[in-house]
């Protein structure tokens, strides 16, 4: 008997498993760095205005996999794992981590690619990087 709703679960399992991220390493902001943490469905700043040439580093602090994925298709993370270890929300190794930097300004939106907008319990979880000058 197919299980469509099965099936999908098992998709996402799948691509969460085998497509694994080092772990990220901590992310201390500077003039050229800025941090995004994505826990609990939520990208933390979810607005961030940066300048040109700034490097943005997204790490997933929570218990589910996630990525950063631009909407226009600038750049996709992969799968950034959960931290591993210490609990789910991590204190044993890092989550998953990907940087991306911007050299072109722009108003850039993102969501998770797992975790769509498109559905409805994840509609607000989205990110806007704004670069400017
Ligand atoms: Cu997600």
């Amino acid at each position: 008997m197919i299980r469509p709703l099965n099936l999908s679960a098992l998709a996402l399992f799948t691509v969460a498993c085998t497509n694994s991220t080092a772990p990220g390493s901590a992310c201390t902001a500077s003039a050229t760095l800025a941090c995004v943490t994505i826990q609990d469905f939520t990208f933390s700043p979810a607005t961030l205005t940066i300048k040109v040439g700034t490097t943005v580093q997204w790490t997933n602090t929570g218990p589910s996999a996630h990525t950063t994925t631009s909407d226009a298709a600038a750049w996709n993370s992969g799968t950034l794992s959960a931290p591993m270890g210490g609990g789910a929300y991590g204190g044993g190794s890092a989550g998953g981590s990907y940087t991306f930097t911007f050299t072109a300004t722009g108003s850039y939106g993102y969501h998770c690619a797992l975790h769509p907008p498109s559905m409805p319990q994840y509609a607000g979880f989205t990110g806007t990087i704004t670069v400017t000058q």
